[in-house]
């Protein structure tokens, strides 16, 4: 009889990205510690003041280009190469660390730092330069209309439609990373569970969702993933 391999669904936040040296939001050496949500990561921030919030991320590029994928992120790349059924990638980070591990089927629901979207027109500038309140629109050619291709808050998230359908066809979810707390990403296991999915979180502590997970994996994701990953392979090719 031919088996089913259930699609698996794998929600990453900046945890994922913290053995690559890249700093997370709410940890101890957060992002957020050192500066207020409300002055660059708010649409109205970025009307307010968009030569502060293009520096603020023009800065965080700099840094990004140059991150270097960790073992948990090229565990997942493992998976999706020696699994038989579909591994979607549902990142809410804004690092190409998932594209640099060799990975595919990744949707950057909160954008990514190295694209600009156009305010006039919705072209996508992909760059890893400067992107300022100077720079024109290569497709429409209006000038200061550029906005960093992140998701701020208040804004919709992108590829939902898409993300809906993968949470509600995995048979399989993965959290790596995340503290659960930004909407709606952090009620996205919840779509899963409901559909049928075993839940796994990959966490240092347990997060406020721990209730909606079947299993809770602790302790750093560059050495729990690869070892679930290599555990989950054998079970699947021994049957
Ligand atoms: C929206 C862009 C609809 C900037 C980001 C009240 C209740 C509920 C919701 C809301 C509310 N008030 C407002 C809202 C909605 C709001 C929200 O959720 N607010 C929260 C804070 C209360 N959400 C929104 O606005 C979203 N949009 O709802 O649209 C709408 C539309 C129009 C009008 C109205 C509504 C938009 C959300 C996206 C915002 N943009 N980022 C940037 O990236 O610079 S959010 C930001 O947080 C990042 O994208 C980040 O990815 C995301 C989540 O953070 P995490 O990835 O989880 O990172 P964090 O540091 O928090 O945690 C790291 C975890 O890793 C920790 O648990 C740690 O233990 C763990 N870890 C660390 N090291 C390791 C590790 N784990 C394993 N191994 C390790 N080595």
């Amino acid at each position: 009889m031919e088996r089913i391999y259930p699609d698996i669904a794998i929600l990453t936040g900046a945890g994922i990205s913290a053995e690559s040296g890249l700093a997370t939001f709410r940890g101890s050496d957060g992002l957020w510690n050192n500066c207020r949500v409300e002055d660059v990561a708010t649409i109205e921030a970025f009307h307010r003041n968009p030569e502060f919030v293009h520096d603020f991320y023009n800065e965080m590029k700099s840094e990004l280009i140059k991150a270097t994928p960790n073992p948990a992120h090229l565990a997942i790349t493992r998976l999706q190469k020696e699994y038989p059924g579909q591994v979607n990638i549902i990142t809410q980070n804004v690092d190409t660390l998932h594209e640099k591990a060799g990975s595919q089927n990744i949707y950057h629901i909160h954008g990514q730092i190295n694209q600009a979207v156009c305010l006039n027109c919705g072209h996508i500038l992909e760059s890893w330069g400067d992107v300022t309140t100077e720079t024109v629109c290569p497709h429409c050619e209006t000038p200061g209309m550029m906005k960093p291709n992140i998701v701020f808050f208040g804004e919709n998230l992108l590829y939902m439609d898409k993300v809906d359908r993968l949470l509600k066809n995995c048979g399989i979810f993965i959290s790596v990373g995340t503290s659960g707390v930004v909407w709606p990403a952090a009620g996205f296991v919840q779509i899963a569970r409901l559909n049928g999915a075993e839940t796994f979180e990959f966490n240092l502590e347990q997060t406020s969702n721990n209730f909606y997970f079947d299993r809770h994996i602790t302790g750093p994701a560059g050495t729990t993933l690869p070892r679930f990953v290599e555990e989950f392979l054998n079970k699947q090719k021994n049957g």
